[in-house]
């Protein structure tokens, strides 16, 4: 009997994505209220928040086709201790924002961990299993123990959505690229206070051949979930 990895072949740009589910996560980004809501470090700094609210929907059916194949997830937070030791001054004195990192907002201090604001939406909490990783800064590899988990599980492919594409997902991306994942980054399952933003990160993730990865809409995951693998 063959040894190689059975795989399913995603239709993505700039080529398929050959991904198999024994060895993938899917990696969410920074879902949480403070980015999603009114009152948060998103709205804080000027954003308008329902262009985030609007990819949920689509998130949550992946979320959960993902689930019923079986396959693990992996959420994150973007966040700080409260007594704010793990937020550069450089991140917290940055900008003239309304309120600032550590402020008490309307979802408690913002960007701070175990206040309301920093949670993760409940349409997307983590299940018991699921990996749940805070993280100090843009990346999610950054000051956290998401390689080693990763590496402990044997994990070398990530499906990869959240927010916002060009900050926090786009800095995990080239993390985990370097770090050699193959990479595939859901398209309607991200998105940006800017859609320019949004649409130069997704070009510019795949051109050269997939300098970064891959790209490619729920629908074509959620469908190969339920297709049967190839060697
Ligand atoms: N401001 C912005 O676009 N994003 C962040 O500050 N964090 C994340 O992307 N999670």
């Amino acid at each position: 009997m063959s040894t190689d990895p059975a795989f399913v072949a995603v239709p993505a740009q700039p080529n398929d994505f050959k991904f198999d589910l024994a060895h993938g996560a899917l990696l969410i980004i920074d879902m949480q209220r403070d980015f999603i809501e009114p009152g948060g470090f998103g709205a804080s700094l000027g954003n308008d928040v329902s262009q985030l609210q609007a990819i949920v929907p689509t998130c949550a059916a992946l979320l959960a086709a993902w689930r019923a194949a079986g396959g693990w997830a992996v959420h994150t937070r973007e966040g700080h201790a409260p007594d704010l030791h793990d937020c550069p001054p450089s991140k917290r004195n940055r900008g003239s924002p309304s309120l600032r990192i550590g402020d008490v907002g309307a979802m408690g201090r913002v960007l701070v961990i175990g206040q309301p604001g920093h949670a993760i939406i409940p349409a997307l909490a983590p299940v018991a299993g699921e990996l749940l990783i805070d993280k100090p800064g843009k990346g999610a590899f950054y000051a956290t123990p998401l390689g080693a988990e990763l590496a402990q599980r044997g994990i070398t492919q990530l499906v990869v959505m959240g927010v916002t594409t060009e900050v926090c997902v786009q800095t995990t991306l080239r993390e985990a690229n370097d770090r050699g994942y193959d990479c595939l980054l859901v398209e309607d399952g991200t998105a940006s206070y800017f859609p320019d933003f949004k649409a130069a990160t997704l070009a510019m993730i795949t051109a050269q051949g997939g300098i970064i990865g891959w790209v490619a809409p729920a629908a074509a995951v959620i469908a190969a979930l339920s297709a049967k693998p190839c060697r």
